[in-house]
């Protein structure tokens, strides 16, 4: 299979010719071939979504609304070939495939359509004048995404870029190219506008480098590692690009001493291996109040041990392989670390070698690490892998401190049975993002991302409006 760019409505091979191999790291065996696109390409991406911009942006917004959809319902109809393409192309299980990746990337057009039908007119009216505020569209953005919820965060920005008005040249993760292809067939056979939306695949510093650089996209949204948020930032902000980044976490999982230790250790076991722990929001530091920490323990680690590794084709499967091989190093090199660190293994801890087809897949099993330092390079680096260390503190004040040690400040979660403590404890986390009593409970109207080195800016709601668009105040006298 080899995978094209997406260029004014079809499907070309790079300039240059040049492929990368695509694996499917459940099974370490190629799938497919995608383009090693350069600057060349970019070029062509940014003409065909200059092309298009004036016909995009003049469009009445009810008719991007009606466009929304249309992608909605072409996508739905394909919903299974996502999931089950996604679950090759990431490792991850099906049944995650299917509950979160291919449910969202519909959900994501079909959320933005209804915010977006009725939007309020934004007026302040004075004693002698009225303001007009208006949300014109930006022109070509640039989209960056990664591998870990490839179609999830693509459309994330896709659907908010397209209603507000602009035309989008995107790179999907090297590593998960074929969800984005699927998107694109599904574009055609609705027979979407060309030039509005432009895939161009390839590697980082090629062809991802080259958008931040372009003239002509005037902003970037970008979710990835914090190491490339950096290079990002350094890019586009001296050209005075609108930036959005939604980076890297090392979130906290705090379980005080009055929570419902079941639900709570369900739900931290949850937060910290869904998807092999590859989620930015994925809960790595498990806190727990020494009164409760034995019995929370036990019932924590029957929760990891009760979790299936296997091949991620099962249903019943509930952690897959990481993202790559060169990914599972490392994590296992985090795994060693750990122990030079004092840390004490008491799940996991090691590559899993599976029966065919899965025997060269990249599968960790869910480890757990405890008696690590809180400022130990495996408590305070973000490791992206299926690796929780458990902390024990004294009081509400000692887990709030410990929460805050680290650069990131993205996300969170706190366990107890009284939702105003949880409420004063979580409003102390220096985090965009936390949850009481549950996790990944998301609505989409709500602020999401991160404080610190999690990123800048808010996706979600009026704010990826407002980011997507340049906000115009006109102001009228009256008499
Ligand atoms: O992210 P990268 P990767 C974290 C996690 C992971 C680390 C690296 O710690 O281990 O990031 O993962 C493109 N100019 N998260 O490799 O490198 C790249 O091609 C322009 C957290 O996926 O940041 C890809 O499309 N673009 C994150 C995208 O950036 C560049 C989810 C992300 O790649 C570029 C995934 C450059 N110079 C990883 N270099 C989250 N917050 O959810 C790379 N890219």
């Amino acid at each position: 299979m080899q995978i094209n760019n997406f260029i004014e409505g079809k499907f070309v091979p790079p300039l240059d010719g040049n492929y990368l191999d695509n694996y499917n790291p459940a099974t370490g065996t190629i799938t497919s071939r995608i383009a090693n696109s350069t600057r060349k390409d970019v070029e062509l991406a940014v003409q065909a979504a200059q092309n298009s911009r004036h016909y995009w942006a003049d469009l009445p917004r009810h008719e991007r609304v009606d466009w929304l959809r249309k992608i909605a319902r072409a996508l739905e109809s394909r919903k299974d070939e996502i999931a089950s393409i996604e679950s090759m192309d990431t490792g991850k299980p099906i049944n995650l495939a299917q509950r979160v990746d291919a449910a969202r990337s519909i959900s994501n057009f079909e959320f933005f359509a209804d915010h977006t039908e009725n939007l309020p007119d934004l007026e302040f009216k004075m004693a002698d004048a009225t303001n007009y505020v208006i949300r014109k569209p930006i022109g070509i953005v640039g989209l960056i995404t990664p591998w870990n919820l490839p179609l999830y965060l693509l459309t994330w920005k896709i659907a908010p870029a397209l209603v507000m008005g602009n035309t989008i040249v995107a790179k999907p993760s090297e590593l998960t190219p074929l969800t984005a292809n699927l998107l694109c067939e599904v574009l055609v056979s609705i027979k979407f506008p060309p030039g509005v939306i432009n895939i161009v695949h390839g590697l980082g510093p090629g062809a991802g480098q080259a958008i931040l650089e372009h003239p002509d996209i005037k902003a970037i949204s970008f979710t990835g590692g914090t190491s490339t948020g950096k290079i990002v930032a350094k890019t586009a902000a001296p050209m005075f690009k609108k930036l959005s980044l939604e980076l890297g976490g090392k979130n906290a999982t705090i379980i005080l001493d009055d929570a419902d230790l079941p639900s709570a250790a369900q739900g931290a076991a949850r937060a910290a291996f869904t998807n092999s722990g590859q989620v930015c929001l994925c809960g790595s530091r498990i806190l727990v109040d020494t009164k409760i920490y034995d019995e929370f323990m036990s019932l924590f680690i029957n929760e990891v041990a009760a979790m299936k590794v296997g091949n991620p084709t099962e249903q019943d499967t509930d952690i897959g392989s990481v993202i790559s091989l060169e990914h599972m190093e490392k994590v296992l090199s985090y795994i060693e670390l750990a122990k030079q660190e004092g840390g004490k293994i008491v799940s996991g801890g090691k590559r899993l070698n599976l029966p065919e087809p899965n025997s060269n897949g990249a599968f960790i099993a869910p480890t757990v690490v405890t008696k690590l330092s809180i400022d130990s390079r495996c408590a305070t680096e973000e490791i992206f892998g299926p690796v929780a260390s458990v902390h024990q503190f004294t009081g509400d004040d000692e887990a709030v401190k410990m929460a805050n040690k680290t650069e990131y400040g993205l996300a969170g979660s706190i366990w107890t049975s009284d939702l105003t403590r949880g409420r004063s404890v979580a409003k102390r986390v220096e985090s965009g993002i936390l949850w009481v009593n549950t996790w990944l409970h998301r609505d989409l109207r709500t602020p999401f991302g991160g404080l610190k080195n999690s990123g800048v800016g808010r996706e979600g709601g009026d704010w990826s409006l407002d980011f997507f668009s340049d906000l115009t105040n006109i102001c009228v006298k009256e008499d």
